[in-house]
């Protein structure tokens, strides 16, 4: 097979991959945009090396023509979440798109992979668009917590220094840290509700932030400098005493305040017409 028909089987995957991306990454903006905890901590992804398919179609015996069908992860997209209550919902958000249809699932959670290795995994079809037309295409999707991430990169760099033949004393140090991973991702659980409300009020107070300096510069543009800037040292006053509630009782009554410009606006622009 020439480069170039590797360039051009590989070019839509890596479409794909860029796409969900986007697409989850999207996702984590607007739960955070809505003051909502957001299950996707990170999004990242990869087409895999052609080294990489070769080694598996001849590992699994898988002739040419079927490369596109079988080997499942050509293109890969892994959503680190930071809870392991959040998997659930992300492998549920993605079985209820309609961009994606999923063909299988693996759960490396409840069933331990012999090296220790835990995840969820989903192979979807995704469709990207080409100059050729629609093409079809299956996508693996690895949804796992930070820590089984740092465990999985770490033996995945091993596997590749030793040549997929980890020696006794090494392989015993990971089992003992895939442990010590359990008991880490099930401490974190215990402290979630916690760790989910801080999260939120301090998503919130950016979100709030943001809302009041906006109205602050749309007045800026309809009223009274001299008053826009009292009202922004009003704002930086409150600001620094870090209370949230007198910071959301500023914005509900900025907001009165740019209403009633903003209908004084309409008034002017009606008496002109
Ligand atoms: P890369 O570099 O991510 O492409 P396979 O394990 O590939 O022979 P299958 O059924 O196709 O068989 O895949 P499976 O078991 O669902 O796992 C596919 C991917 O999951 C792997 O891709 C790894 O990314 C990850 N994975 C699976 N098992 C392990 C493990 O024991 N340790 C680590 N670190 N990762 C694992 P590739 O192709 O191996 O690598």
């Amino acid at each position: 097979m020439e480069i170039q028909l590797w360039r051009s089987i590989l070019d839509p995957y890596d479409l794909a991959v860029k796409e969900l991306i986007v697409k989850f990454e999207h996702i984590r903006k607007e739960h955070r945009d809505n003051d909502m905890y957001s299950p996707i901590e990170q999004v990242s992804g990869r087409v895999k090396s052609v080294a990489s398919i070769l080694e598996k179609m001849q590992r699994k015996s898988i002739p040419m023509d079927q490369m596109e069908e079988l080997v499942e992860d050509i293109a890969g997209v892994r959503v680190i979440c930071q809870f392991e209550e959040d998997i659930e919902a992300v492998a549920e958000l993605i079985r209820r798109r309609h961009d994606l249809r999923v063909k299988s699932e693996k759960d490396y959670l409840s069933h331990i992979k012999e090296s220790g290795y835990r995840s969820y995994h989903m192979i979807a079809y995704y469709k990207v668009e080409t100059l050729e037309g629609t093409k079809e295409l299956q996508v693996e999707i690895q949804i796992r917590t930070m820590a089984m991430n740092f465990w999985a990169t770490v033996e995945h760099s091993l596997q590749y220094k030793y040549k997929g033949d980890i020696p006794p004393h090494v392989t015993d140090r990971l089992s003992n840290a895939a442990d010590a991973i359990i008991s880490l991702d099930h401490e974190m659980s215990s402290v979630r509700s916690e760790i989910m409300d801080a999260q939120v009020s301090s998503q919130m107070q950016v979100n709030l932030v943001r809302d009041i300096l906006g109205d602050i510069e749309q007045l800026y543009r309809l009223s009274n400098k001299r008053e826009v800037m009292k009202i922004q040292d009003e704002f930086l006053r409150i600001f620094r005493t870090k209370d949230i509630l007198k910071l959301e009782r500023f914005q509900r009554e900025l907001d009165i305040i740019a209403e009633g410009y903003r209908a004084q606006e309409i008034d002017h622009e009606t008496d002109l017409c």
